[in-house]
């Protein structure tokens, strides 16, 4: 058996049965091994970024990685973007990174590079078996790093020879260690604060955004905390049924405000809050001055597990609160963000995954869909944008018989658009809500900010995506994908409703 050959049975034999790729020369012995391993499903994507966002929601809807099949350091730089975000949300992800024949890479040829310095800066693991027989064992150890709480990306980097060279044997799994439980004095010290009297946030992130970690924070609410979800969530399960949560916002002032007067901020798989960007003269610590900061789970705890055991602590006996089931009227108007959202609300189905990379776009989506059936909404962990259509593709593989909708924002949705294709091809059930405003919105507001009282020319034309105005509808049917436009808010749900009724991939743009 040839390297590759026992590195992809070590997959699937490891549970890692899906591969999004984009490969190169260096990989044909691994793209050849592909139908030897029929266990194997190899995805095309075009272009990395997208092979590595797809990846990324698969992990995120699965909690066991996929692969990423890319070429050289090149390929991997192409895809650093979206596995940044996969970093930041701690999904497990596997990396196949091809590199040249051990003995041809000291000559320099002219695809070779750094990838070691490229992998080490968005990786938990990076490893390069020398010989075809260590592939195996380096496979499983990867699947094992990857899968290890809280999750991320291991890197496997597969030199052309070690791929194609014979004397390989697959190897079994490995064992994943459980998530480190959390002591009875960390959980002690927290149920004191609760009961300090003293205002108290309870910030949830990780596994603290799933049923059960909302349903014991919910509980420990009651004790007297108020409860915020982390900017955003690698996953957060919502709607009707489940205890409602606002997140923490991305704007540094409404941040502050939320927090408020806090004096005991509790973190539960969270990060202790900071602003996306400084400002000059703001600070960037968002919980005031003199807040203590109790860490009752990192994100490599047993979140829930600690979540739980505080709520039987401080508010023995009770239940959580859960949301009722609600939807939002069908507006009548211009088609805005904000009708656009009451829209989406009304007609979100049950069991949606929502891939959000709404942007600005999205400011009214939380509200109009709290109480929709239940579902998953996943976010763009890391601010990288370029990640929503490709997460949706993951996802969407991820999860058969669900309904994948990518809230996407059109300068976003342009890094990777390509992935609409990979949809088509895939024939994935994935309805794209092309939210077209047709600008980069937010920079024009982070301008205004910056006390750019009037931009200039100069700045408009970095902040505008028109003209010329970009064919949506146009540019899904040249990939694959069935389109319509919709100018009204009758345009939009007629629109949704028609393509919620089939089956496949389908693309609305919102003209907004
Ligand atoms: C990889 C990456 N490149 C650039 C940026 C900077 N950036 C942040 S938001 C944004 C524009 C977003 O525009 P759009 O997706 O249309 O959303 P809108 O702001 O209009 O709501 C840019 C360029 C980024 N965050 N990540």
């Amino acid at each position: 058996m040839i390297g590759a050959q026992a590195l992809i049975r070590t997959l699937t034999g490891c549970g890692v049965d899906v591969c999004f790729s984009n490969p190169g020369t260096s990989e044909m012995h691994f793209v050849a091994a592909l139908d030897d391993v029929p266990e194997m499903r190899g995805v095309l994507c075009l272009f990395e970024g997208a092979a590595t966002g797809a990846a990324d929601g698969y992990g995120r809807m699965t909690g066991r990685p996929a692969a990423a099949l890319l070429h050289l350091g090149p390929g991997l730089a192409n895809g650093l973007a979206n596995l940044h975000n996969a970093r930041r949300a701690h999904t497990p992800l596997l990396v196949v990174a091809g590199d040249h024949a051990t003995w041809h890479k000291p000559l320099d040829p002219p695809l070779e590079s750094d990838i070691d310095a490229l992998a080490g800066a968005v990786s938990a693991w990076v490893q390069r078996p020398a010989r075809s027989d260590e592939v195996a064992g380096a496979a499983a150890s990867a699947v094992a790093a990857a899968m290890a709480p809280p999750g991320g990306v291991a890197t496997l980097i597969l030199p052309a020879d070690v791929s194609w060279s014979g004397g390989a044997v697959p190897v079994p799994a490995l064992p994943v260690p459980a998530p480190a439980p959390v002591t009875d004095e960390v959980v002690g010290a927290v149920a004191a604060a609760l009961r300090s009297g003293e205002p108290c946030v309870l910030l949830l992130g990780g596994e603290g955004m799933h049923r059960a970690g909302l349903e014991a924070a919910s509980r420990v609410a009651q004790a007297g905390a108020r409860m915020l979800g982390e900017t955003f969530p690698s996953r957060h399960e919502r709607g009707a049924g489940l205890p409602a949560i606002d997140r923490l916002a991305y704007l540094a002032e409404f941040a502050v405000s939320q927090l408020g007067d806090v004096r005991h901020l509790i973190l539960a798989g969270a990060r202790a809050p900071v602003s996306f960007f400084a400002y000059p003269g703001k600070p960037s610590w968002l919980a005031p001055a003199g807040c203590q900061v109790h860490r009752l789970a990192e994100a490599g705890d047993d979140v829930c597990g600690a979540l739980t055991a505080l709520a039987d602590l401080v508010a023995p006996g009770t239940k959580p609160v859960l949301q009722e089931p609600e939807r939002p009227a069908l507006p009548d108007g211009e088609l805005t963000a904000e009708s656009a959202a009451a829209v989406i609300g009304a007609l979100l189905p049950e069991g949606a995954i929502v891939s959000d990379e709404a942007n600005t776009s999205g400011l009214w989506l939380p509200g109009a869909t709290a109480g929709a059936p239940p579902h998953d909404w996943l976010t763009l962990t890391g601010g990288a944008i370029g990640q929503g259509l490709p997460c949706a593709v993951g996802a969407a593989l991820a999860c058969p018989g669900r309904r994948v909708i990518a809230l996407q924002a059109d300068g976003s949705a342009l890094y990777t658009l390509q992935s609409l294709w990979t949809l088509a091809r895939e024939g994935l059930d994935a309805l794209v809500v092309l939210l077209a405003n047709r600008r980069y919105r937010i920079l024009q507001v982070e301008l205004a900010r910056a006390k750019v009282a009037e931009p200039g020319p100069a700045a408009r034309a970095l902040t505008s995506l028109a003209p010329p105005e970009i064919d949506w509808v146009g540019l899904a049917r040249a990939l694959g994908v069935p389109a319509a436009r919709a100018t009204t808010v009758e345009e939009l749900d007629a629109a949704l409703r028609t393509a919620l009724a089939e089956p496949g991939p389908r693309l609305v743009e919102a003209v907004l």
